[in-house]
């Protein structure tokens, strides 16, 4: 043999993915693989919107990846509910016991089952496609999945006629940008690359935010009005477009419908009125309006965090009419976008096979509501105890409101759980079966987005670490035990990636390229046309007053309005922190070292009023709870408002618990949405 011979070179492959998590801007991954072992993460370069760059979250995704907590094998319970005691247990042992389990109460009522699941992925596959199939041939009880942005979602449809708006590219063109209750630099870093593009070729941009945030500091004007007061301002501002005739009256006429009521009851919003109801200067009302009125191109990027309150649609739909008044949508950096989701032509129905439901109608169970839910016995409103939960691609012990409900549901010692999960969270402490989850670099995926036009695709770039699994594996598992014999539960996950947008993106080149845009207009109302029933913007919607609701958007008032008890004086807010992504990436050290602890912003006049120090630990509190943590005074906070950054695991705070233990299970006046935003509290030094 020759000395000469080759040494061998490692393989090295670039394998293209997506960005799983719930956030707009799902970037297109390219993961650097050598031997098996992912070495490097980065965004796509030939990605426009990813453009290489990745936030520092999933910079870090290896680190999460590889971590040493990651759950390797299947667990089951051996201590009390709640305690994390686990013992090993075979994927073989815990699945013929799960599918025992769930066979048995499928028998008596499937109905006493429960999905439990959201976006810790996004993906069309290892989200509901499986799982889909598998609850509805169950016959279990249905989950409305509305912890997020549905109270918005719910006005978009009712104004605009579904979740479409501006494509996200043309705000780099706008020449004025009303970041309106979002934080972009922390959860849309790529819009906020395009936003800094139009303020260097001129732009003004506005920031409309209770909190100082990193956002509101780099914008030209902040108004800091009291949370739930967006539609007064919106109204207010439609009174300055009316009174100064800043309207297009020509757009106004041929692509809207109810014009003169909502002229009359913007009328009544003057900006006096609203900067009382705001807590803002009248002065910045009236210089927005002109702004709004007389720039063009003029964009909102519309955001989720003031949809969180009990007028949550109401002040989405107050918004949504206001480009139309001054014609924005004629330009293509004109307009408003608060979700991209309604271009994408996925195909749900063939993902998730509703049909297998056959003639029954199971329950529905609101997400927001499962800590009054998992406490509530049987009756004939509501049929069966929820019996069994099945948790994937979500941590309601961290995330759901009223989270003291929430846990004491979950430590029902009858309560069958089974956790699908990555990580040892608050939620898996509560399983009798936790199951070891694949992260996106293990599996297959497709993804749509709420922040811009393009489907892209996740291919595996390693081998499961340890014994994990793909949730779609589990649910065929189980569908195979349970003894359902429909060719469905045999598909395997690239097909599922194929069937999601068959015939609308070429799969091939999603293959090669990683990503494929949709075909969607740039301007797409320059001319009318929108999705509603009347080809208008519905200023005035005849669906919602047939519902007996208000056809006109309105200011609803918080029903926790700041100022309105004396017993708890503070409205507290709970937006999410720069360096997790809701309850994910808590567990990371390198990140969770950047938030350091759980933290209540406080201004200083309502510190001192409590004799509160900075850094001091304070007992945040109301009827529903109480959370200790450390007091930031900081001003970020303005008078009156508190803001508890988001989300902790409850087990890494100081007493077990985490924001959610004070908020309520309200539902917003649309879509049957939470309401984070809408929450008083008090605030002592512990
Ligand atoms: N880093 C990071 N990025 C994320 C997330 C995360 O947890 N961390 N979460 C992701 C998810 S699930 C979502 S839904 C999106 C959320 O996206 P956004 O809704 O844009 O969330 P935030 O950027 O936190 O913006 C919420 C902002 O709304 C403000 N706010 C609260 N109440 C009101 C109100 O009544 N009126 C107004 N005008 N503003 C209000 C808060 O102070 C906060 O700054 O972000 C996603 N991106
Ligand atoms: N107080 C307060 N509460 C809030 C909010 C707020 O602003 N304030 N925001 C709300 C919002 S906007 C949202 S969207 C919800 C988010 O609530 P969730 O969707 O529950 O989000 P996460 O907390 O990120 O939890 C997702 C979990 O899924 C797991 N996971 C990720 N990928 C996979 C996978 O492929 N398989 C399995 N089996 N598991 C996986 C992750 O490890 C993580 O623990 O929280 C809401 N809660
Ligand atoms: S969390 Fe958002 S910004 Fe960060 S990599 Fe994912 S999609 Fe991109
Ligand atoms: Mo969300």
């Amino acid at each position: 043999m020759s000395t000469l011979e080759a040494i061998p070179v490692p393989a090295t492959r670039e394998v293209l993915g997506a960005c799983p998590h719930d956030c707009p801007d799902t970037c297109a991954l390219v993961t650097t693989v050598q031997d098996g072992v992912a070495r490097r993460i980065q965004g796509n370069p030939d990605h426009p919107s990813t453009a290489g760059v990745l936030c520092n979250k999933v910079s870090h995704y290896l680190e999460r990846t590889y971590h040493p907590e990651r759950l390797l094998q299947p667990l089951r319970r051996v201590g009390p509910k709640g305690s994390g005691r686990f013992e090993p247990v075979s994927w073989e042992a815990a699945l013929d016991d799960i599918a025992a389990r769930l066979g048995a109460i499928a028998a008596r009522d499937p109905q006493a089952i429960l999905p439990y699941s959201y976006c810790g992925t996004m993906g069309l596959v290892q989200g509901e496609a499986m799982a889909g199939r598998f609850f509805h041939r169950l016959g279990a009880s249905l989950l409305d999945r509305t912890i997020c942005a549905s109270a918005g979602a719910e006005a978009l449809n009712q104004t605009l006629g579904g979740k479409v708006g501006m494509k996200v590219e043309f705000f780099a063109e706008s020449q004025l940008i009303l970041v309106w209750g979002g934080n972009a630099i922390a959860s849309s870093l790529h819009f906020w690359r395009l936003a800094q593009e139009a303020k260097r070729r001129g732009a003004k941009l506005v920031c409309i935010d209770p909190r100082r945030t990193e956002t509101a500091e780099k914008c030209h004007e902040h108004l800091q009005l009291l949370p739930g007061t967006d539609a007064a301002l919106a109204l207010a501002l439609m009174h300055e477009l009316v009174v100064h005739d800043w309207l297009d009256h020509d757009y106004i006429a041929r692509h809207t419908l109810g014009w003169e009521a909502l002229r009359e009851r913007a009328l009544r919003w003057t900006p006096e009125r609203a900067a009382a109801v705001c807590g803002i200067p009248e002065r910045q009302i009236r210089d927005l309006a002109r702004d709004w009125g007389t720039t063009k191109p003029a964009a909102i990027r519309l955001n989720y965090g003031m949809q969180r309150v009990h007028g949550g649609g109401n002040a989405v739909r107050a918004v949504a009419c206001l480009p139309a008044l001054t014609g924005a949508w004629r330009h293509r950096a004109g307009g408003l976008l608060l979700s991209s989701s309604g271009f994408f032509p996925a195909d749900r129905a063939g993902l998730q096979r509703p049909d297998l439901l056959g003639d029954r109608r199971p329950r529905t169970i609101n997400m927001v509501t499962i800590g009054d839910d998992l406490l509530r016995p049987a009756s004939p409103a509501f049929g069966p105890a929820i019996e069994a939960v099945v948790v994937y691609n979500s941590n309601p012990l961290a995330v759901a409101p009223e989270s003291g409900k929430v846990a004491r549901g979950f430590a029902r010692e009858e309560l069958f759980t089974v956790v699908l999960e990555q990580f040892r969270t608050d939620t898996a402490d509560y399983a009798d079966y936790l199951l070891p989850a694949t992260t996106q670099l293990e599996h297959w995926d497709i993804h749509g987005t709420y922040g811009h036009t393009d489907v892209v695709l996740n291919q595996p770039a390693i081998p499961p670490v340890g014994q994990a699994r793909p949730n779609t594996q589990v649910f065929r598992e189980l569908a195979a035990r349970l003894g359902f014999t429909d060719p469905c539960f045999a598909e395997s996950d690239e097909s599922l990636c194929r069937r999601a947008f068959a015939g609308h993106v070429d799969f091939d080149r999603l293959l090669q390229q990683g990503f494929a845009s949709l075909q969607v207009p740039d301007a797409p109302f320059a001319e009318g046309r929108f999705p509603t029933p009347s080809g208008r913007c519905e200023f005035f919607s005849e669906r919602l007053a047939r519902q007996g609701l208000d056809g006109l958007p309105d200011h609803v008032p918080n029903y926790e309005a700041a100022g309105s008890s004396d017993r708890y004086p503070l409205a507290m807010i709970s937006p999410p922190a720069r360096n997790f992504l809701n309850s994910s990436f808590v567990n990371v050290k390198s990140l969770r070292d950047i938030e350091g602890e759980p933290l209540l912003e406080i201004h200083a006049d309502d510190a001192a009023a409590r004799g509160i120090a900075d850094r001091q630990v304070v007992r945040v509190f109301n009827d529903r709870g109480e959370y200790r943590c450390r007091a930031r005074i900081s001003p970020r906070a303005r008078p009156g408002v508190v803001n508890g950054l988001g989300i902790w695991w409850r087990k890494l705070g100081l007493d077990g618990t985490n924001v959610n233990q004070l908020t309520s299970q309200r539902l917003t006046d649309m879509g049957r949405a939470p309401v984070f935003c809408d929450c008083l509290v008090e605030v002592r030094p512990a």
